[in-house]
């Protein structure tokens, strides 16, 4: 072997392994956008509770991917006893987990789907943020604090009804 062709062969060498490198992040990265959906979470709120026993929590969770997507749990250092509530005749009844569509968003309004917790550690006040943790099948989990609202607030996409 030459010099010349020990100089050629090790420029091909390095021109492979820096290939393969960017090749591998770049598709890595690609593949994680495409399957993985990344949630937005706006408007969140809690009445404030009439007392320890039970409260109820609103807001809006977007999935801006092609990915639909679950809520499965809701965790808050308020209570242990997070549940989904969904409203079906007026009548709420706890379920395992929510769709959050592709492209679209999970609305917990009053009156319809909401997070209810159970057996509160505290009373919180207006003014005060309560910490939640939603967890989904596939997001990542997403940290929220909602803000304790009055009794009588109703959102702040009021246009929508
Ligand atoms: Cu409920």
């Amino acid at each position: 072997m030459n010099a010349r062709t020990t100089r050629t062969l090790a420029a091909a060498l390095s021109l492979t392994a820096a290939l393969a490198i960017s090749g591998c992040s770049s598709d890595s990265d690609a593949k994680a956008g495409a399957d993985k959906p990344k949630m937005t979470v706006s408007g969140a709120f809690m009445p404030e509770p009439v007392n320890d026993q039970m409260a109820g929590a609103f807001m809006v969770i977007k999935n801006d991917s092609k990915t639909a997507d679950k809520l499965t749990a809701v965790t808050s250092p308020l209570s242990d006893d997070l549940q989904i509530h969904e409203t079906k005749d007026q009548k709420m009844q706890q379920v395992a987990a929510m769709d959050v569509p592709a492209g679209g968003e999970l609305r917990l309004e009053r009156g319809g789907s909401h997070v209810m917790l159970m057996g509160l550690k505290s009373l919180p006040k207006v003014g005060d943020k309560v910490a939640f943790e939603l967890r989904f099948e596939k997001a990542d989990p997403v940290k929220v604090e909602l803000d304790v609202k009055e009794r009588t607030y109703n959102g702040q996409n009021t246009s929508a009804h």
